[in-house]
């Protein structure tokens, strides 16, 4: 008898289907440039070889990991912890009266019970609206359940950061060094004064839809500024937590002047458990086309 392919199989195969060939190569990786945070480890540059992978145009969007939750049941480590990290700006007057505690080093991050990857902003937010955002308010565990059922894998930092570069050596961003090229913004980040001031001059102030903005040289939307993106590996540079797993790309609240890792060597770091309303990921295969 012929196996039956299901919906679930067919999603599946959908979203490897749309995985975009990298051949393999070699790159220059990091970065030494002054104004980088002392602690992150961009440095020193290095040369790196990568085989060749596929990897996601996209972020995994809402719709997608809508289609997961469908087919499994998962439910997310938010869902389980009964809250989730919700920039300041979002929360509800309402719901902003129930925070009692907030994070000290970053005051703008408020806790809210019931916010998760289908009520972003808390109970009575929605994604209904947002099916080709970015998921977010999803744990790194979160992630690689999504890849196991998907037959994916998250990015280690080294095929995330050659996906990221484009083709272009050491440049700044994914399409070159200057972040406004003749005026255009080019990624999702914060534009006017952190944390309070958002002119969104680049068209918005939380996530926006994964196709926005032109693509890189080899087709990848996003690679910085809308949300940070998990990676495979873990982070192991002093004062990060022991169990730390990096994160690459930046996000819609990077500004410059309170942390400019909206550049393609940038990184920082989360515990696997950790969610929050600018995490999302992409995912790659190391597995041929063909056995598609
Ligand atoms: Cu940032």
């Amino acid at each position: 008898m012929l196996p039956v392919a299901t919906a679930s199989d067919e999603r599946r195969r959908q979203l490897r289907k749309q995985l975009v060939s990298l051949p393999g190569g070699r790159f220059l990786m990091g970065s030494e440039e002054p104004d980088v945070n002392p602690g992150d480890g961009e440095g020193p540059v290095r040369e790196i070889e990568v085989k060749a992978f596929r990897v996601s145009p996209v972020s995994v969007t809402n719709a997608q990991f809508a289609a997961f939750v469908k087919s499994t049941g998962y439910i997310t480590e938010a869902e389980r912890f009964g809250w989730s990290f919700v920039f300041h700006m979002f929360v509800s007057s309402r719901l902003r009266r129930t925070v009692t505690q907030v994070p000290q080093a970053t005051p703008w991050w408020l806790p809210i019970a019931g916010a998760f990857w289908r009520a972003p902003e808390g109970p009575g937010s929605a994604v209904a609206d947002r099916p080709n955002h970015p998921v977010v308010h999803v744990s790194w565990n979160d992630a690689q359940a999504y890849c196991s059922w998907s037959g994916t894998g998250l990015p280690t930092e080294q095929e995330w950061e050659y996906a990221a570069r484009g083709g272009l050596e050491q440049a700044r961003y994914p399409w070159g060094n200057d972040l406004t090229p003749r005026g255009r913004y080019r990624c999702n980040i914060w534009q006017g004064t952190f944390p309070h001031h958002n002119t969104a001059a680049d068209g918005y102030i939380g996530t926006a839809p994964v196709k926005t903005f032109q693509p890189n040289g080899y087709g990848l939307y996003q690679m910085v500024g809308n949300v940070w993106e998990w990676c495979a590996d873990d982070f192991t540079e002093p004062g990060s937590a022991p169990d730390a797993r990096a994160m690459r790309g930046g996000s819609y609240l990077c500004h410059e002047s309170y942390c400019n890792r909206y550049r393609v060597a940038a990184r920082t770091s989360n515990t696997p458990d950790s969610s929050a309303g600018n995490i999302g990921f992409r995912v790659v295969s190391r597995e041929s086309p063909h056995g598609l």
